[in-house]
């Protein structure tokens, strides 16, 4: 991992992150839930940050779509950052892939799982954090589904950091050092 081209250094400190944290994977403390309109969503975290790290994580253990139509999460919000996107990280061949997604397909009747180390690697990134998200916190983050509308949920913060200080999307504290 030593000779990566630098335009895959955000995308892997990105999904570095992600493998990083799915290696600590655990049981969720209360799995809070929250659903509009038949959308139900439980268990969404938040990854404790680093002073300096620019951005950071939220994972959800799933959201499910208790409705008779299909759905779709298209965006969201929290007052901890300057902006929110909507991430996938796959394993392709081998080589990790990240990439920035328009909406989450929520099927009638089904359910996605968006915990850490879920196989479509799905998750939230909080872009341009205005303060370090600290364990113990809880943030307000508003989703943004097509059909239910708006929904607030709770995320609490945990710490999974390990020994990562992961500088996310090209951030300078990275997991890569520069050659
Ligand atoms: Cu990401």
């Amino acid at each position: 991992m030593t000779n990566q081209p630098f335009r895959f250094r955000s995308a892997l400190a990105c999904a570095a992150l992600v493998l990083l944290s799915s290696t600590a994977y655990g049981p969720f403390a209360q799995a809070s839930s929250f659903s509009v309109a038949g959308v139900e969503v439980q268990g969404p975290e938040a990854m404790a940050t680093s002073a300096g790290q620019p951005n950071g994580a939220i994972f959800i253990q799933a959201i499910s779509n208790k409705a008779g139509q299909p759905d779709k999460l298209v965006a969201a919000r929290s007052p901890v950052s300057a902006s929110m996107e909507l991430h996938n990280m796959t394993m392709d061949g081998g080589v990790m892939r990240m990439r920035e997604i328009a909406g989450i397909d929520l099927p009638a009747g089904g359910k996605v799982l968006m915990h850490r180390g879920s196989k479509e690697g799905y998750h939230l990134m909080l872009m341009g954090l205005k303060k370090p998200l600290e364990a113990g916190q809880v943030i307000p983050v508003t989703l943004v589904f097509e059909r239910a509308g708006e929904l607030e949920v709770k995320a609490s913060v945990v710490d999974m950091r390990a020994k990562s200080h992961g500088g996310h999307h090209g951030g300078s504290g990275g997991m890569h050092h520069k050659h």
